[in-house]
């Protein structure tokens, strides 16, 4: 399969160049061809997307939604297909594959109703005369640079509000996994979205990101990824006086109170640790337990851990396929190499020994405990399956540990105490709380994003992404 840009419709690159993307379950097996592109052809769609701008702004919201229905119709209808070859390339299970393919389309039709909702309001004038209210503004064409790890949902949640209200898109994809991104514009294309409205770009980040940051005619960045790549596009953002919108990094603490329903919190630990083989910016990486329930709930992780399915992502009965590219299996295996010489290994931390397994990038679920604060792993975020436990005696010990990190993305706490709950809910320094649920996850109609080291800007998703996506225009009309 060779995948095109799509500039103002399918197009080869400029130069000709195409790259091989590869399946993380066996490296031998190519899951496609997409382009190398080069700045010139990332100057060709913001051309194409500024040219677009004004024809597009002009149609009203509920006529740009209807673009994103037709699109969301298009995955549900496809959701099977699209999620295997997700899967394929990016190595999640077939059932999280088709699950986030599905979510792309709710993601649509989400941003498709906030078409037919009010974008401003009226207020009181001191003026009699005078009818005072608000407005929105697209800024016009927007940069949207997006990850592998949700190489569906994340350029749909970047695009649909960037569309919704009235911006036009460039987007950058990540390029391990073209298939996904491929099919979300297909849709779009399928939809009819018109002409230059919807860019996208296959390539190096470093190439095509910094053209994008750079180019005066893109007029906000949107960006999920790394900390490193997030911290260089703010500065250049900042520079340049352009809005950013940075997701970035996470080391979201699970934290296990002495009342908690142990089962429950067993499951959400391995879930929030384990599923998408630990690489989401919401998985679960630090496990914060009340001594009293300490060697009960690790011997019950300990054996479900062990129960954990690794193997072929699209096995039905699999649960943790690989990580996603050999920098990925390298990056976690240097990491749990480290807790190896700083913590003591309860389980895990090696490559799996199955000769089924032996093409790809397959680790097994991993648990390290009496982890050091200092530790590596106790504050880097490592991207893959691995748990840092802790056993802490008290409510407070256990939220200053939780809050002791640079990052603040995402918090859980498991208990059934109301009190306790409320007060983690307050004290916890994190964009997103859940009480009883998994760190990861989050539904299209609420707000995401997190504080600290997690992110800068203004949330995506909900109604507040048209926070970042438009600026508000006060009109005073006072009759003459
Ligand atoms: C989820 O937890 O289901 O890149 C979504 C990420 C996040 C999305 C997480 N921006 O992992």
């Amino acid at each position: 399969m060779r995948i095109d840009n799509y500039i103002r419709g399918w197009r080869k690159p400029e130069r000709g160049e195409y790259v091989q993307c590869v399946s993380p379950h066996d490296a031998k097996e190519v899951c496609a061809a997409y382009p190398r592109s080069t700045a010139e052809d990332v100057r060709l769609a913001i051309a194409a997307a500024k040219e677009a701008f004004p024809a597009w702004k002009k149609l009203t919201a509920p006529q740009r939604g209807a673009y994103l229905q037709r699109a969301a119709q298009i995955l549900k209808e496809e959701a099977k297909t699209i999620g295997r070859d997700l899967t394929r390339e990016e190595g999640k299970t077939l059932a999280e594959g088709i699950g986030e393919t599905l979510r792309a389309a709710a993601i649509l039709e989400f941003f498709a109703g906030e078409g037919f909702q009010p974008a401003g309001e009226v207020i009181p004038s001191a003026d009699r005369g005078t009818f005072l209210y608000t407005t929105r503004m697209p800024h016009g064409p927007v940069g949207l640079i997006t990850p592998w790890n949700f190489p569906i949902a994340i350029p749909a949640w970047k695009m649909a509000p960037a569309l919704i209200y009235g911006n036009t898109v460039v987007l950058k994809p990540a390029e391990l996994t073209p298939v996904s991104v491929y099919h979300l514009v297909r849709a779009l294309h399928e939809a009819g979205i018109p002409e230059g409205v919807v860019n996208c770009v296959f390539g190096s980040g470093s190439v095509l990101g910094a053209e994008m940051v750079g180019h005066p005619d893109v007029k906000a960045i949107s960006f999920t990824g790394s900390n490193s790549v997030g911290s260089r596009i703010r500065e250049q953002c900042a520079a340049l006086g352009k809005p950013a919108q940075l997701e970035l990094g996470g080391k979201n603490p699970l934290i296990v109170l002495e009342d908690a329903d142990l089962e429950q919190a067993v499951s959400l630990a391995i879930s929030g640790a384990f599923r998408s083989t630990g690489q989401k910016c919401t998985a679960t990486s630090r496990v914060i337990v009340a001594e009293k329930v300490y060697d009960e709930f690790r011997e019950r992780l300990l054996t479900e851990t062990k129960r954990v399915r690794v193997g072929n992502p699209l096995d039905a009965a699999t649960f943790m396929g690989p990580l996603a590219s050999r920098e990925q299996w390298e990056t976690v295996r240097r990491m749990i190499a480290a807790g190896k010489a700083e913590a003591a290994l309860l389980t895990g931390g090696e490559v799996p020994e199955d000769e089924h397994l032996a093409g790809g990038y397959y680790i097994q679920p991993t648990i390290f405990e009496n982890v050091p604060r200092e530790a590596t792993i106790a504050r880097e975020e490592i991207f893959g399956p691995v748990i840092a436990l802790f056993k802490v005696k008290t409510f407070d010990e256990a939220v200053a540990l939780a809050n002791d990190t640079t990052f603040g993305l995402s918090a859980s706490v498991c208990t059934r105490d109301l009190s306790l709950a409320h007060r983690f809910a307050e004290e916890i320094e994190v964009g997103m709380v859940h009480i009883n649920s998994e760190t990861a996850g989050a539904e299209p109609q609420a707000p995401f994003g997190g504080c600290k080291g997690s992110g800068t800007g203004l949330r995506e998703q909900g109604k507040t992404a048209i926070d970042f996506y438009t600026q508000v225009k006060t009109v005073y009309m006072t009759h003459s």
